[in-house]
């Protein structure tokens, strides 16, 4: 798909079968797993190996003008050509911003053509019916455009869909990614078998709630504590150097807070990834572009802000 600009012409119909077509395939990949250049993978925990190159991009929400620069910046139609290049989108695609459906639909184009390269992540918008909050107009965008259809392409559509995003990847002896934060563990033998029981966070409302709300914060005196938001937990150094320690990567990556395109906490270790602009005038775009040898000789967490690019 050539032109960006196609999936504002989607009709209904159009829009339903792409994203259940997209459905289809993420449920496949976990069920069956699936190989590719970056190694095989099933279940709710995404793992690869560090492919050749690898592009993040942070928060969208509803903004296509930032996605649209993102996708020629990086020439996305030649970049997933490679069957070693990686993107990966680190969830909250949808409210706030004027285009969410538009944003949703070409994502899917893309991980239609290129089903091994392109990954989403499950962000905390991505799961209202969940975990109700207050901004929410997802549902109203599908009213607006199809009027009584836009509830019943929300409810049997949207909502297996959202259920089948994945919440969480590792790439080896790199990076966790993942929407808001790292859970907040104690139990030794759950961080033994981590890769087994992130897998299961679907039947465990509590861990996929973490993961789509928590946020760093730096305190020291304690592991966390409550957050601000309502739903979540605010995580301390100690719980990343806690997941560092476990899965041996440099660092983790996330979204979630809107920041002037990213920022750092918990000794460089955390680095937050923000790419919509349009509904955040303050704050600025940004994605990651990091190639293999850059990602395995990285050795100071900070040096990767030299791959972060701005919109
Ligand atoms: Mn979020």
């Amino acid at each position: 798909m050539e032109d960006l600009f196609s999936v504002f012409d989607f009709t209904l119909e159009e829009s339903t079968q792409l994203v259940e077509k997209i459905t289809s395939i993420h449920n496949n990949q976990k069920f069956h797993g699936f190989f590719s250049h970056v190694g095989m993978s099933s279940g709710d925990y995404l793992n690869f190996q560090i492919p050749d190159n690898l592009v993040v991009v942070g928060d969208l929400h509803g903004d296509f003008t930032s996605l649209k620069k993102i996708m020629y910046k990086i020439d996305y139609y030649a970049y997933l050509k490679s069957e070693s290049n990686i993107l990966i989108f680190l969830g909250d695609y949808i409210d706030r911003g004027k285009y969410s459906l538009e944003v949703l639909l070409f994502l899917c184009s893309i991980k239609s053509m290129f089903p091994t390269n392109v990954f989403m992540l499950r962000g905390n918008h991505e799961a209202y019916h969940r975990f109700p909050f207050s901004s929410f107009d997802f549902l109203r965008d599908l009213q607006d455009k199809f009027y009584d259809s836009g509830k019943t392409l929300y409810i049997h559509t949207m909502i297996p869909f959202f259920d089948s995003l994945s919440g969480i990847c590792e790439i080896n002896g790199f990076s966790l990614l993942l929407h808001g934060g790292l859970p907040v563990v104690q139990d030794k033998e759950f961080l033994r078998n981590y890769k087994f029981r992130m897998s299961e966070m679907k039947s465990d409302q509590e861990l996929l709630k973490e993961i789509l709300w928590n946020d760093p914060r730096e305190f020291t005196d304690r592991d966390w504590q409550v957050s601000n938001r309502g739903l979540g937990k605010y995580f301390g150094i100690n719980i990343t150097m806690n997941w560092i320690n476990h899965t041996k990567t440099k660092l983790i990556i996330r979204g979630h807070e809107p920041c002037m395109g990213y920022k750092f906490n918990h000794d460089n270790r955390v680095m937050t990834l923000f790419s919509s602009k349009d509904p955040y005038p303050k704050f600025e775009s940004s994605y990651l572009q990091i190639s293999k040898k850059e990602m395995e000789s990285l050795e100071l967490t900070l040096d990767i802000k030299e791959f972060v690019r701005g919109t």
